[in-house]
């Protein structure tokens, strides 16, 4: 009976994989001049002459390495340069490298691989199957119960589309066709899951603002992101879809393909998690997301890979931002965030400031360990900034 229902859900996985395929095959259209690719040995030449440049490509693009990989090219034509535009426009980019299609990861594996076990800490790249941990018994409880500092709760995680490439090589019916189907799925969502999808496209600016300013959409002011060739053909094919209380969204075609993001005000992880879990097993049943051993969940950027789960809060920490590292001239926050494998970052995303003692602080890691695993990293650290907070 088991391995009857088995059979039956491959079969269902083989034709999605191949229904798929044959979409993103259709609404292929020949390259349409958004994207201003610089030649690559320009890129070199910029990067090679950086001497105050820190970021991971810089240290890891060695010259014997660019000259195995410059004349690389993948099946569907992505090459060095799509994948290193980004850090050699932007010198002060912590990384500097995405991935120009999902086959990208193979082909660059000199230059990827060593990027990835440098920021996720790990020898090898290599993936361990998903695990959530078991909704039944799982109690992560609430970080702050009396609500003393931490502002918000948010697990977000990314994926891609089988069979579709990424923003340097996506057409733009590639991103209306991925669009459709997405919502497709999401419009199936029941209960507190239920909601509805609105376009960028027709949005009107004055709720598009709002939207950012409460931390709910995306905008498309990221230099790095715009370098790499994440802003082709803006706005058409981005979205958000998100449920009746705005705790569970859906990004479409930011970054990524897709985003998925639960959150709420105050610390309650658990509550937070197990509503992402639920949303990605209902999901899973209708779009296939691209996936294999080595990368984990496939995305556009090697820091995301694997479980691609961004855990993080939003957090008063005035006392620890103020106060000055024992190592150099860093704040103890800096110091006890490397410690704990975490990452602040600005109250309103990546690349931006903190205001009034408010800090992102996430998870660090998403490759080579569990989505539970993630979380819980985020979870004990946060207890930890939490402490030192109070002590100071
Ligand atoms: P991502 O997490 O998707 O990689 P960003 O760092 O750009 O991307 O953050 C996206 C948005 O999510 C920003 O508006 C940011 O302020 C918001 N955000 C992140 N974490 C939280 C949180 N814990 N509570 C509320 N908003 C958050
Ligand atoms: C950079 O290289 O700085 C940007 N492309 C952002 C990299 C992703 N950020 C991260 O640390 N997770």
């Amino acid at each position: 009976m088991y391995r009857r229902y088995l059979d039956q859900l491959n079969t269902q996985t083989t034709q999605l994989i191949s229904e798929q395929q044959q979409l993103a095959q259709k609404t292929k259209m020949s390259a349409e001049p958004e994207y201003k690719k610089i030649p690559v040995d320009e890129l070199w030449a910029k990067l090679s002459a950086a001497s105050d440049c820190k970021s991971l490509l810089k240290k890891h693009l060695t010259l014997e390495r660019y000259e195995a990989l410059k004349d690389k090219k993948t099946s569907i034509g992505g090459d060095l340069g799509d994948c290193i535009q980004s850090g050699c426009m932007n010198l002060d980019s912590g990384v500097g490298i995405y991935a120009c299609d999902p086959e990208g990861y193979d082909t660059f594996a000199l230059v990827l691989d060593e990027v990835i076990k440098d920021y996720h800490k790990v020898d090898k790249v290599w993936h361990p199957a998903p695990c959530f941990g078991d909704m039944d018994n799982l109690d992560l409880g609430d970080l702050d119960p009396n609500n003393e500092m931490i502002v918000s709760t948010r697990v977000r995680v990314g994926r891609s589309h089988t069979g579709f490439p990424f923003p340097p090589a996506a057409s733009k019916d590639q991103r209306k066709a991925m669009e459709k189907m997405t919502v497709e799925a999401l419009n199936t969502l029941e209960g507190e899951l239920k909601g509805k999808y609105f376009s960028l496209e027709t949005m009107n600016k004055e709720e598009e603002k709002q939207l950012i300013a409460d931390h709910f959409l995306f905008k498309n002011d990221d230099r790095f992101l715009r370098e790499a060739g994440g802003y082709n053909f803006w706005p058409v094919g981005r979205g958000i879809y998100f449920s009746e209380d705005k705790k569970f969204l859906t990004w479409i075609n930011e970054e990524d393909h897709l985003r998925f993001i639960s959150m709420q005000m105050g610390g309650d992880l658990g509550a937070v998690y197990k509503r992402l879990v639920k949303a990605l097993g209902k999901l899973s049943e209708k779009l296939k997301f691209a996936h294999n051993d080595k990368c984990g969940y496939v995305t556009f950027c090697p820091t995301n890979l694997g479980t691609t789960c961004r855990a993080s809060v939003h957090i008063k920490v005035p006392k620890l931002a103020a106060a000055p590292s024992t190592k150099g001239n860093k704040s103890k926050l800096e110091d006890i965030c490397a410690e704990y494998n975490l990452q602040p970052r600005g109250i309103h995303g990546e690349h931006t400031e903190s205001v009034g003692g408010v800090y992102d602080i996430s998870n660090k890691r998403r490759l080579g360990l569990s989505e539970l695993d993630a979380i819980m990293e985020m979870k004990n650290g946060i207890l930890e900034v939490m402490k030192a907070e109070k002590a100071l």
